[in-house]
């Protein structure tokens, strides 16, 4: 029987789609990320791998693991984790899980964005401190979607999902991408609401950084349910402390699991630990698409969302 790993227990139905086909090594230590010298350990001979998003798998993790390997199956859409390039020059066939998460993920950019213009998450922190209060016309003001702009940076998938929500919303929307919309500084100094949707590569990296927050506008929020390194999130707390920008929505983080100390103390940031595809329906259907790619690459089929299929030809 082929032997994978698989580094965090998905959902029941994912588990035992595995069961009969292959030998599963789960990793089911502690709650935080298996840790390095583990990967490294346990990847040795496998015929796959089932990792999720902070595995990093790299040129080391390759080597570890041997010559048995076959496949990486991402439990993601994205797989910046991965050194793709490397994983094609050895033969190793990687794989993700598109499509089946984009419209919770766009349905948590609209929570965050909701939550950020309308103070939620204070609010709900405001009364359970028990303090007394008096309702008043001032109180807690936030903004309106209605007649605003939003704008969408990286217009894939997720990003055309949640673009398509604000129409309910009454509002514009504007976008920037690789392949068109308007120009990055042009969507920073016009949008209400940013909602970051780009893959996290080198050009990406701190797309986000003090000198952008100033362009903003101060009445602007900023969600990014993407990856958390296009926002240096130093720089963030920084604008946010200074009234630079209205509020931010964070569903990832620059370092994670780490959140950086300075976004802690601060009222206008809500904060969620990478939830975007957290739904009992889009965490089976990845799970699935997960193991269906696995069991494909292994019995040398090609599986059905391939990020690098240089390797078959
Ligand atoms: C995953 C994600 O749940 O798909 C992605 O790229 O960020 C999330 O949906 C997470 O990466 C776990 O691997």
């Amino acid at each position: 029987m082929p032997q994978v790993l698989v580094t965090r227990e998905m959902v029941d139905e994912a588990m035992q789609a595995l069961t009969g086909h292959c030998e599963v090594d789960l990793y089911t230590g502690p709650p935080e990320a298996m840790p390095r010298a583990e990967f490294l350990k346990r990847a040795q001979d496998k015929d796959g791998l089932l990792t999720m998003l902070s595995e990093r798998v790299d040129a080391e993790l390759l080597d570890a693991a041997g010559p048995r390997l076959k496949i990486v199956a991402n439990h993601a859409v994205g797989y910046d984790n991965i050194d793709v390039e490397e994983c094609t020059r050895r033969g190793v066939l990687v794989a993700n899980t598109p499509d089946v998460l984009t419209e919770s993920t766009a349905d948590l950019a609209w929570a965050l964005i909701l939550a950020s213009v309308r103070r939620i998450a204070e609010a709900d922190r405001f009364l359970r401190t028990g303090k007394p209060w008096v309702w008043g016309p001032r109180m807690m003001l936030g903004h309106d979607l209605y007649g605003r702009t939003l704008g969408i940076v990286g217009y894939g998938r997720i990003g055309k999902a949640t673009a398509r929500r604000a129409e309910g919303f009454g509002m514009r929307v504007i976008h920037n991408s690789r392949s068109g919309g308007v120009s990055f500084d042009s969507l920073v100094a016009e949008s209400d609401v940013i909602s970051i949707h780009a893959p996290l590569t080198p050009e990406t990296r701190h797309l986000f950084d003090a000198d952008t927050f100033r362009r903003m506008k101060p009445t602007a929020v900023l969600v990014n349910t993407a990856r958390g390194p296009l926002v240096d999130e130093a720089a963030l707390a920084k604008a946010l402390r200074a009234g630079e920008i209205f509020a931010a929505g964070l569903d990832v983080f620059e370092r994670e699991p780490q959140v950086e100390a300075a976004l802690l103390d601060l009222d206008n940031v809500t904060l969620a630990p990478h939830l975007g595809s957290a739904t009992v329906q889009t965490r089976a259907a990845m799970g699935l698409f997960a193991v269906r790619n696995l069991l494909d690459g292994i019995a040398g089929h090609r599986p059905r969302a391939l990020v690098n299929p240089e390797v078959l030809t």
